[in-house]
């Protein structure tokens, strides 16, 4: 409580940066460093760093707690997470997966042997469109990898939907949705498995960090050995795993996090409205709005030019933001599929992904965090407004 409300009073104008002071998209929030050092003493004494220690296994209980979901795996990083996830279900073959997400979503597919299979997505939510995930089916599909990209929920009733007919299995990257939910359930508990990161330019961060979420222990379990090289005790070893461990300074970190998560989110979310009440209705700018029925965690905040109405580029407002030191970033552009690894598979052809092509080149993700002052939004707002025709 402490801390929301000293997060809400950084909005006021009291505090004011000088003008030209660089903004980056994203800076971490992080909690009390007395606090922090408290843990480390007590890490200190205990010598013991890692390998499921007291700060991992109490980290784990209320992390699962907190999102309200059953089990959690913690990791090192959201893309080892990925791996695992991929691993513990066996999946082979081919994956119907969105090209509109960051490089980890696909290439976690290529480093297990797997062929990612683009799939267009949908103009509003701009998550894998569910209406053309059948056509892309094929004897060699064992799995779908949606991403909430951004923290918007995925349609995860028709996806299911589509897994249960044609037997795969679901694993959502969720790696922007800590905390979502929808008619106030977690939108982690959808699917097989969900991924989530705690990278330093997350909402929630440990770091480097990440977890898999799963209702069933036993799948629990597996992904426990896994992620310990494959360890079920001292001496048997039950499959190739890997060293995917989240430290114990990570854990401790991640457990005083939690204290201060509601405090972030609600600071984040100020700012987002203050930026949709100075943009809204901007000729050639879309904004992203709230879903209904949806608890969102505002980590990014993209908005969408379209050149022709706006009288300027995605790419000239991102150099101009840049000329006063302003980071915006084009996340995510360009589209995994463009990229020379993926670029020659049919799905990745950009007439099979119109819509993922289109939004990729209009994308722009604005600065975002919660230590973003006022003074520094209106700063954005006007680069924006002055770049417009
Ligand atoms: N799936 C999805 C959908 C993801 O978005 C990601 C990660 C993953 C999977 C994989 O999860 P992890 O394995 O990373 O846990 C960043 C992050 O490295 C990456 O975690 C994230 N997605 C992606 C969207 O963004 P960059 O290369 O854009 O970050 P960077 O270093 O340019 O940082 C951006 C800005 O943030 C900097 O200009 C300043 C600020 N910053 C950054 C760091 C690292 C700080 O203020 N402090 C910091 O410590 O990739």
């Amino acid at each position: 409580m402490e801390q929301l409300k000293s997060v809400d009073t950084k909005t006021v104008k009291d505090v004011q940066p000088p003008m030209q002071e660089d903004i980056f998209v994203t800076r971490p929030e992080l909690p009390p460093l007395a606090d922090f050092v408290k843990s480390l003493e007590t890490l200190w004494d205990s010598r013991l760093l890692t390998n499921n220690g007291s700060f991992h296994q109490a980290f784990e209980t209320e992390l699962a707690e907190y999102l309200g979901v059953k089990y959690v795996s913690l990791f090192a990083n959201g893309t080892l997470a990925l791996l695992t996830a991929l691993q513990v279900l066996r999946i082979n073959g081919e994956v119907i997966t969105t090209p509109y997400t960051f490089a980890a979503t696909t290439h976690a597919l290529h480093w297990n042997q797997i062929t990612p299979v683009f799939c267009d997505i949908d103009p509003w939510t701009l998550n894998l469109d569910p209406n053309r995930i059948e056509s892309l089916i094929t004897p060699r599909t064992t799995a779908i990898l949606p991403v909430h990209i951004y923290g918007i929920p995925c349609d995860v009733a028709k996806i299911e939907d589509i897994a249960d007919v044609y037997g795969l299995k679901v694993i959502y990257d969720a790696c922007h949705a800590f905390g979502v939910k929808v008619k106030n359930e977690s939108i982690l508990t959808a699917g097989d498995l969900s991924v989530l990161s705690f990278h330093a330019t997350k909402i929630f961060t440990t770091m480097e960090g990440g977890a898999i979420v799963t209702n069933d222990l036993k799948v629990k379990k597996r992904i426990d050995y896994l992620k310990n090289f494959g360890f079920s005790n001292e001496v048997h070893v039950i499959a190739p795993g890997i060293n995917g461990k989240m430290n114990e300074m990570q854990a401790a970190l991640g457990l005083l996090q939690l204290k201060y998560i509601d405090g972030y989110i609600a600071s984040r979310r100020q700012k987002a409205m203050y930026y949709r009440e100075h943009l809204r209705g901007l000729r050639g700018l879309r904004l992203m709005e709230d879903f209904p029925d949806v608890t969102h965690n505002y980590p990014y905040f993209p908005v969408f030019i379209s050149q022709d109405e706006f009288g300027a580029s995605r790419d000239a407002v991102y150099h101009a933001l840049r000329d006063r030191n302003i980071y915006s970033r084009r996340y995510f552009y360009p589209l995994t599929s463009a990229f020379p690894m993926y670029r020659n598979s049919p799905s990745a052809a950009p007439e099979n992904l119109p819509i993922a092509n289109v939004i990729s080149s209009q994308v722009l993700c604005l600065p975002l965090f919660p230590d973003l002052h006022e003074i520094q939004l209106d700063r954005i707002i006007r680069t924006i407004k002055d770049t417009a025709k």
